[in-house]
């Protein structure tokens, strides 16, 4: 039998009821009411690179202007209205608490405002699968990690035809604002589908949230996307009571893959909360150009050097895009995606069963610089690179476990060393993969309050008439009171890419800079941390104490901000 509302709200842990009445902090410039707001316009913006293809591809939105919020009585036209929610791609914290915000803002301007969730991501807005959010059902979700409250999806919302499916939907249900919570490529979609709506001259606004814990939609006007602080928090505590382990059973190396699909924000942040003796950082990796040969070489190195010091243990971290940041590894992956796109290729391979014969055919197509490298590998790890791509055409890397393919590279690498008395030590390893641990895990108050305020000032933006903006919450080191609200238009933050071969206008990426602050932070503490034991244990997330402790940011955001 179904349970109603009172019955589920019953099956709550003690401290998700105590987390309930946790009101989220906002900025002061919003704190006066949705009713009360000013908005100060800034200079026109271009864009990230290639202003004249953007400017061509969004005629209607190029250039528009920054805005910011201040208290005020400049707003609003208090007219009813209907405002779809959408959670697009990976989980991350504090997504409910966007939805809050949106949903008390809308309430606050006018009782008669509804609020639309769209069910399980974009794919909801263009079948038209929605349920309306009301306060009892809301209210079950506040201050709770997760996307269970609509669900999420990764269907791209990119094509003419689903633009005009999601056009039929937003008129059947009388909706004139879309909230799009997602990563880089939904709020680049989300910046086409403003696009596609004012040139067609229909009344649909669209805002977009930056959402993923990656920490990779980032620039200088948005500081960070939500979920980065919580899940690092819950994987640097994680990491932490691994690393008090190691060091009372002095008997393993920890292998530890974190998530993060390209960037390496993630493990980095996680480094220098924690100091593991080894963290790889795809984008070093890149950059120099380094092997995987040089990889293990470095590693090897640092496991000989301990066990000279008679520590057979230590904690290396591993970022998950790793695979796809090295040069050779990079090319092999990007010849298997050609092969298989080819046509008669595609059909031949389809019909084949069985992942030896699928092996010994791939093996067929590769060029000899590749073939070599691909027979190298272990067969589990050839079998994950042939797995399907996700609907953006990436390589699923969160199912390549590089931590395996390391350990096994490593044992070999350290036998030969043994053998030639390079290394006396005992090499016995245990690997763990930490992502979907923390992608759901109750927002720390950082991102409940950001979550809070961003999805309040999505509405603030709606209410002006923006449209083809993201939603920003600024000043993110300073206490929420001095949070900067305000809008950056999607378009300032673009530029062109190959992507499936073709050039097509994204938002920047943001990988880990080699000359920001955070990574010179590790950089040049990284050679003590790997012979030295400086373990740090940060422990779980507080919701509840003092200040210091429960509000504080990333590392990462600290130090940017210094
Ligand atoms: P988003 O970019 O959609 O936020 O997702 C990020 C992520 O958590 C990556 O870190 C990971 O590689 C991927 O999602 C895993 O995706 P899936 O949930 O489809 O397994």
């Amino acid at each position: 039998m179904t349970k109603t509302f009172e019955e589920k709200a019953e099956q709550v842990s003690s401290l998700q009821k105590a987390r309930s009445t946790y009101q989220p902090k906002l900025p002061a410039s919003l704190k006066q009411g949705i009713k009360n707001l000013k908005m100060i316009q800034g200079e026109e913006t271009s864009a990230a690179g290639n202003a004249d293809e953007i400017k061509k591809m969004f005629t209607n939105l190029f250039g528009s202007k920054v805005v910011t919020f201040q208290p005020g009585e400049e707003s609003v036209s208090g007219r009813t209205m209907n405002v779809g929610v959408i959670l697009s791609g990976g989980q991350a914290p504090g997504g409910h608490n966007v939805i809050a915000g949106l949903y008390d803002a809308i309430k606050e301007a006018n009782p008669e405002n509804k609020l639309i969730g769209f069910l399980g991501g974009p794919s909801g807005i263009i079948e038209g699968e929605y349920r309306e959010i009301e306060k009892d059902y809301i209210d079950q979700f506040r201050n709770t990690g997760g996307f269970d409250i609509i669900g999420s999806g990764r269907t791209k919302l990119e094509s003419e035809e689903q633009f005009e499916k999601t056009l039929y939907t937003c008129q059947k249900l009388q909706v004139s604002a879309i909230v799009i919570i997602g990563g880089d490529d939904s709020n680049t979609n989300a910046a086409m589908l403003a696009e596609f709506f004012k040139r067609k001259c229909e009344d649909v606004q669209v805002i977009g949230v930056p959402k993923t814990i990656d920490g990779d939609l980032k620039n200088e006007q948005i500081e960070i996307s939500f979920g980065f602080d919580t899940a690092t928090k819950v994987y640097s505590e994680l990491v932490g009571n691994i690393q008090r382990d190691a060091n009372s059973a002095k008997k393993y190396w920890h292998f530890i893959k974190l998530m993060g699909r390209s960037a390496s924000h993630i493990a980095l942040e996680c480094a220098l909360k924690t100091h593991p003796n080894i963290t790889l950082i795809s984008e070093e990796v890149k950059e120099k150009n380094v092997s995987i040969a040089q990889i293990i070489d470095y590693m090897a190195n640092i496991i000989a050097k301990r066990a000279e010091n008679g520590k057979n243990f230590g904690i290396a971290l591993i970022p998950e895009g790793l695979i796809e940041f090295i040069p050779e590894m990079k090319s092999l992956i990007s010849s298997l995606n050609d092969q298989l796109a080819e046509c008669e290729n595609k059909k031949e391979y389809a019909s084949l069963h069985g992942w030896e014969s699928k092996i010994a055919y791939i093996k067929g197509l590769l060029r000899a610089e590749n073939s070599d490298l691909f027979n190298s590998l272990p067969k589990s790890i050839q079998i994950q690179l042939l797995l399907d791509r996700d609907p953006h055409g990436n390589v699923q890397v969160s199912k390549i476990e590089t931590e395996k393919l390391l350990t096994e590279m490593l044992e070999a690498k350290l036998a030969d060393m043994k053998s030639k008395g390079e290394y006396k030590g005992k090499f016995s390893t245990q690997t763990h993969f930490f992502g979907y641990e923390g992608r759901c895990a109750a927002p720390s108050n950082f991102d409940a309050d950001y979550c809070y305020s961003l999805g309040y000032n999505a509405f603030a933006l709606i209410q002006f008439g923006l449209s083809g903006y993201i939603s920003s919450v600024r000043n993110l080191t300073k206490p929420a009171e001095e949070w900067v609200a305000g809008g950056i238009p999607l378009t300032s933050m673009m530029n062109m890419e190959k992507r499936h071969g073709k050039q097509k206008p994204v938002i920047k990426k943001a990988l880990v800079e080699l000359d920001g602050v955070p990574f010179k932070e590790f950089s040049e503490n990284r050679e003590t941390w790997a012979i030295q034991d400086c373990y740090i244990y940060p422990g779980p997330i507080q919701y509840f104490g003092p200040s210091e402790v429960v509000d504080t940011p990333t590392e990462t955001l600290k130090l940017e901000k210094k």
